[in-house]
């Protein structure tokens, strides 16, 4: 099927391949992929776009690692989850981690700051918590402005991304920014990975099942892998997908991250607008134990006691996603537990204090297990 692209794509593409820096090279393909027309016969236009885009991307942050001394951006993960504090210059990032942590990094009323990735840990109850203030996001960071493109890389390394938004101005404009920017480097929030694994394979071919599902059925898939090197796999592919997605996938280019904002400076004038609908908002003005619960909360975590017959619960909780069965717990524990695992015990949220339940019991936060083969 012809492309027929419009005139105007041609200039863009001159003005690619004139392009003398990485930064007008990624200005000008992100242009080419919005005028270009969204129809079957640029599909693989598109996909090529794309592909160059990420390409890009990976080049600039490969550039500015190797000029800034890359290993201090890197945050080693400690505690329960780690938490990316994100937001513009001047947003409260060094203040809320200052209130919340042992950390002390300088406050100051002047942007940037806060230069490189400063971590502290939030003791909240039992659990450790990890904090980590990103140095300021700006329109374009993802692009290398501002402190360029490692702060970003430094926020996809999170567990969590908490949006640190200054309720004294514009909120809206604040989250729209860095939503962009994050989404711009491949970090995708509040929504759920694409159910598709692809597991490459010494032989056999390429196995597709629910083919139906993906963008370009199995041609489609074939010619995505072939194009990528792959010649054996298992794909499994269990909703809608788009090429684009598939794609995603195999270069690992995109992560999916719980979100929330905590606002700041709520004390200094009335919030100036709202952010969208949907997005979790906690008041950073709290007094610190309540701001902690708020955040543990927002973490989509559960803590699990375990505990053996006739015995007290376990001091440390296990700490698990939201939604974890007593089968998760084993699995937590050994391996080896899961595979006898019957049923379970639960003190808690069961109806009555230990209470028998299935093994795909829901738990909820502060439940005492007691697992039975
Ligand atoms: N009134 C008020 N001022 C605040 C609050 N939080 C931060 N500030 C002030 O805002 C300015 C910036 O605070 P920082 O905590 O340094 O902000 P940051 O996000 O770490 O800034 P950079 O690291 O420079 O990007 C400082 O002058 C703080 O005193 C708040 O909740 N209320
Ligand atoms: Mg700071």
């Amino acid at each position: 099927m012809p492309a027929n692209l419009p005139p105007e794509y041609f200039k863009v593409e001159q003005k690619y391949l004139q392009a003398r820096t990485l930064e007008e090279k990624i200005l000008a393909t992100q242009e080419l992929i919005r005028i270009a027309p969204k129809h079957k016969g640029t599909e693989k236009l598109l996909r090529v776009l794309k592909r160059r885009l990420a390409k890009l991307r990976r080049e600039l942050e490969g550039r500015e690692k190797r000029r800034g001394g890359g290993p201090s951006f890197a945050v080693k993960k400690e505690g329960c989850a780690q938490v990316a504090l994100v937001g513009l210059p001047n947003s409260g990032k060094s203040t809320l981690l200052r209130k919340l942590t042992n950390a002390r990094p300088e406050v100051a009323e002047y942007p940037f700051t806060t230069r490189l990735p400063v971590p502290g840990m939030m003791n909240y109850e039992d659990v450790q918590v990890q904090l980590v203030e990103i140095p300021s996001l700006v329109e374009g960071s993802s692009l290398g402005r501002g402190l360029g493109a490692q702060p970003l890389s430094a926020a996809r390394n999170a567990d969590v991304i908490a949006l640190v938004v200054d309720a004294s101005s514009d909120i809206l404009s604040q989250v729209k920014t860095l939503v962009r920017e994050l989404e711009e480097s491949g970090v995708r929030l509040n929504r759920s990975p694409p159910r598709v694994t692809i597991e490459r394979r010494g032989e056999g071919g390429i196995v597709i099942r629910g083919k139906e599902l993906a963008e370009g059925g199995e041609e489609g898939i074939k010619e995505l892998l072939r194009e990528h090197g792959i010649h054996n796999a298992l794909v499994v592919v269990e909703e809608r997908v788009s090429l684009r997605t598939l794609e995603e996938i195999l270069e690992g280019s995109v992560v999916y991250r719980p979100c929330f904002v905590l606002l700041t400076k709520t004390d200094l004038s009335p919030a100036v607008g709202e952010p969208p609908e949907g997005l979790k908002v906690i008041d950073a003005g709290k007094p610190p134990e309540e701001l902690k619960r708020e955040i543990f909360e927002s973490l989509g975590l559960i803590r699990i006691y375990t505990k053996r017959p006739n015995e007290g619960p376990s001091e440390n909780p296990l700490v698990l996603p939201r939604g974890s069965t007593p089968l998760d717990v084993a699995r937590a524990i050994h391996k080896e537990l899961e595979r006898g695992m019957r049923s379970a015990r639960v003190w808690g949220s069961t109806r009555f204090p230990g209470q028998w339940v299935p093994r795909d019991y829901p738990l909820q936060d502060g439940d005492v297990v007691e697992l039975h083969s």
